[in-house]
């Protein structure tokens, strides 16, 4: 059986030293899917406390550009804590990270809880009070971003910062499939997408969530904010890189490195 303690103890060491290591599944194969979720709610636990809030939940590898990038196709499911919430106006603090990468999200603010089995994207727009812009910091704690699915998930899902869009839109009021995100590193665009790139439809991927916690006995509360996962590959962020994410309906976020 899987050792949740000691591969915690791994992952938040090299998050601590900023020194990444080689993926927990070749140290033990029989670390499975379910254990590495393990894993990572016993991670979650000693962030909590630590003083760490729980403010919502991510999901991850939801568009083809991510899968494919990162040659897992399924997705995966994370938590957001209050000390992963970064200012627009704050600069990626590079000095605490390892190789972090962002990539532009459509995230969901929760009016609602909302409780799996049978969720569906329709309810998923129901329980929204809105969607809004979002960027995701990624910062794998594992050498160059390789891993597996369940190394992936152990380790959070990748989860380091994330910055909101200020602007809050309700997700009745647009269609979410032809949002357009473009993404520019210091003035040239270097990529595009559109919000069908995840799953089809991002509520898609917050109802995916919300089943796979009913599963597991949990449940999203009212007042989560959930990211639905990347709809580009993500793009390195390194010092001096000024990142705009322009969103249609949404408007931008800048994000620049310190
Ligand atoms: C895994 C996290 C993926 C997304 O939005 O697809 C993710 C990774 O790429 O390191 O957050
Ligand atoms: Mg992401």
């Amino acid at each position: 059986m899987a050792d949740i303690g000691k591969w915690v103890e791994v992952l938040a060491e090299a998050e601590r030293r900023r020194e990444p290591i080689g993926p927990i599944t070749e140290g033990d194969p029989t670390l499975d899917l379910d254990a590495a979720y393990d894993v990572q709610r016993a991670r979650i636990a000693q962030r909590l406390a630590q003083g760490e809030r729980i403010v919502g939940a991510k999901l991850g590898l939801t568009s083809k550009a991510k899968q494919v990038a990162m040659g897992i196709d399924t997705p995966i499911f994370g938590v957001l804590t209050d000390a992963m919430q970064l200012d627009a106006a704050t600069p990626l603090p590079l000095g605490e990270l390892i190789h972090p990468r962002a990539e532009p999200e459509i995230a969901f603010v929760l009016g609602e809880d909302l409780s799996g089995p049978g969720v569906t994207a329709h309810d998923v727009i129901d329980a929204a009070s809105g969607v809004c812009a979002a960027i995701e910091v990624i910062d794998s704690r594992y050498v160059d971003f390789r891993f597996t699915l369940a190394d992936v998930v152990a380790d959070n899902t990748s989860a380091a910062r994330f910055v909101l869009g200020t602007t809050l839109v309700d997700p009745r009021s647009v269609d979410l499939t032809l949002l357009g995100v473009v993404v520019e590193t210091d003035g040239v665009v270097s990529d595009t997408a559109a919000g069908a790139a995840v799953l089809g439809h991002p509520a898609t991927a917050v109802a995916l969530l919300a089943n796979q916690m009913g599963a597991w006995g949990e449940h999203l509360p009212r007042g989560a904010t959930v990211l639905s996962g990347g709809l580009t590959n993500a793009v390195a962020v390194a010092s001096g890189h000024h990142l705009t994410m322009s969103f249609a309906h949404l408007g931008q976020i800048f994000l620049r490195s310190g």
